[in-house]
């Protein structure tokens, strides 16, 4: 027996690889429906041999429905979600909208499945941020061992967790800089092409001078992992279309040696180290995108402080860090037999 799956914002980049991944995990479906907003209604998606036709939110009956993956946008999200909830199924939402909602669960399967049984309140289950999610599949064997008291992260982040027209900018830049100069950005305050630009996401206006998304990464990592770990983080936009690399700096309260980290990360669900200290013994973006698991690399001592490591860590920013997350979630939710209408 299968489940009737909706997917909310079926043509962005995320919606996509919730189709792709929804077939290659052989996910039980019986009826898939894609869902977008009005001026997508029509469009067609695949999901495995079949194409599917974008069917109006505004219209749909999501009482039909057992599970709903939502990649619309945290305002679509804030509007819909908990109307879905109430209606019946499930709602996996990847936007930031629910992430910190007190009766909302914000899970990584990996990390804190646990957490998944208080869905009920809403119906919703948030999924992290693409940065927070590579980053807690890390760090949670190696919080297991020797508890994590601080850690430093300067992410590297590529133009698709913007979204499509950002991976256009950057390749229309790309191109344009060798013929007429760049085209003027449209997405990002300044030039993504042959740039970095240390900013991602807004500014908050608290005084703090972080952006949301460097504030999304502290929060997420207190709620899935623990709320005792002080977060700092610089993220970083990167001429990069696919795959987020995050560079990790770790205090910890008692010892942890290099060894005992890369044996504990080899040994971990959803992770792969390749960590060779060789030319080239370490994964890049480019290495890794498409795949499902966290990429660490580099691991090393930090001799500055008294029980200090260094890694890098690189994931597929649609796949680990968001629809595939996701879909791991309905799969949490589908073992756990979580799956059904709201008890009454
Ligand atoms: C980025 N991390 O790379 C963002 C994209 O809260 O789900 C995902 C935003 C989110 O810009």
């Amino acid at each position: 027996m299968g489940y009737r799956v909706a997917v909310v914002g079926a043509t962005g980049n995320v919606g996509r690889e919730l189709f792709n991944i929804l077939e290659e995990v052989n996910f039980p479906v019986d009826k898939i429906h894609a869902i977008a907003s009005r001026k997508s209604i029509g469009v067609e998606v695949s999901f495995g041999e079949k194409i599917l036709k974008c069917e109006d939110l505004e219209q749909f009956d999501f009482s039909t429905v057992d599970i709903v993956l939502m990649s619309a946008g945290g305002s679509v999200s804030k509007a819909w979600a908990e109307k879905i909830g109430a209606a019946g199924p499930v709602v996996i939402d990847n936007s930031s909208q629910w992430r910190m909602d007190p009766d909302v669960p914000l899970i990584v399967p990996e990390v804190n499945p646990d957490a998944i049984e208080g869905f009920r309140k809403k119906n919703i289950i948030a999924n992290p941020n693409c940065t927070t999610a590579g980053l807690v599949v890390a760090l949670k064997p190696l919080h297991d061992i020797a508890k994590i008291k601080r850690i430093v992260v300067s992410t590297y982040q590529s133009v698709s967790g913007t979204g499509k027209e950002a991976m256009d900018e950057l390749w229309n830049q790309t191109k344009e800089v060798f013929v007429l100069g760049a085209s003027e950005p449209k997405k990002y305050p300044k030039q993504i092409a042959f740039n970095v630009i240390p900013q991602c996401d807004v500014f908050l206006d608290d005084g703090s001078g972080d952006t949301k998304e460097e504030r999304k990464m502290s929060d997420e990592t207190h709620k899935i992992l623990d709320p005792n770990i002080k977060v700092n983080c610089t993220s970083v936009r990167v001429p990069v279309f696919v795959g987020h690399g995050e560079s990790v700096n770790i205090e910890f309260e008692s010892a942890i040696d290099d060894d005992e980290a890369r044996e504990a990360l080899r040994e971990a669900e959803g992770v792969v180290v390749i960590d060779k200290r060789e030319d080239g013994g370490y994964a890049t973006p480019k290495d890794i995108q498409g795949e499902f698991p966290v990429f660490v690399s580099r691991i090393r001592k930090d001799p500055t402080v008294d029980h200090g490591l260094s890694l890098w860590v690189v994931s597929d920013n649609l796949r680990k860090g968001a629809a595939l997350n996701a879909v791991q979630i309905a799969q949490l939710l589908h073992e756990r037999g979580l799956i059904g209408k709201v008890p009454a």
